[in-house]
């Protein structure tokens, strides 16, 4: 048996807390506060710390942690990212603005030198945008792999899964 951590990260309301709690077999750990002004449609907290699940795939124990999507918890990145065998950046496909997820991709590349997986997130709903679209908007190379999810739906969010354990042991 093989133990990993992994960090879901991504912007505010991509759908981080929603993948950990899909993938993880145990009850997941949030840590979430109520949102100030920066309150938005139906979304009413916000993770300040991590979330925590656990899962496992093929012979790995897998430890999942959820990071905070605002920058003023930026710190929690530099925290979490101790030790991390990989990453997966999520986005929220509906999005067109995709400063915040350029940000943090940065911040995680330059500080980890590990495997990663940009998950373009909520292909459910309409107007996301598709791949090839949003690697046009990421502006990242066509080596950096994108792969489409549903956080809601456990199929896909195994898939995404399975992606960056298949990264990280090649
Ligand atoms: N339709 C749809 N909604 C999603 C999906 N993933 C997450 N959500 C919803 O988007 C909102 C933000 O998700 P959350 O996991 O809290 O985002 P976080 O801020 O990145 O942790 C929640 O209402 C989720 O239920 C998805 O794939 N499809
Ligand atoms: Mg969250």
């Amino acid at each position: 048996m093989r133990y990993a951590k992994i960090i879901i990260t991504g912007p505010f309301n991509s759908g981080k807390t929603e993948l950990v709690k899909t993938l993880s077999d145990i009850k997941v750990v949030e840590t979430e506060e109520k949102l100030g002004n920066e309150k938005i449609s139906n979304k009413t907290n916000t993770t300040v710390v991590m979330d925590f699940g656990r899962t496992s795939l093929n012979d790995n124990i897998i430890y999942l942690y959820g990071t905070p999507g605002q920058e003023r918890f930026d710190f929690m990145w530099e925290i979490l990212s101790n030790n991390i065998l990989g990453f997966i950046v999520m986005i929220d496909s509906t999005k067109r603005d995709f400063s915040s997820a350029k940000n943090i991709l940065k911040f995680f590349i330059n500080k980890v030198k590990v495997p990663y997986i940009i998950a373009a997130n909520k292909q459910d709903l309409p107007g996301a945008l598709d791949k090839e679209n949003i690697r046009k908007l990421l502006d990242i190379s066509n080596d950096i792999e994108i792969v489409e999810c549903i956080a809601t739906d456990s199929s896909s969010s195994l898939q995404v899964l399975k992606k960056i354990m298949e990264k990280i042991s090649s």
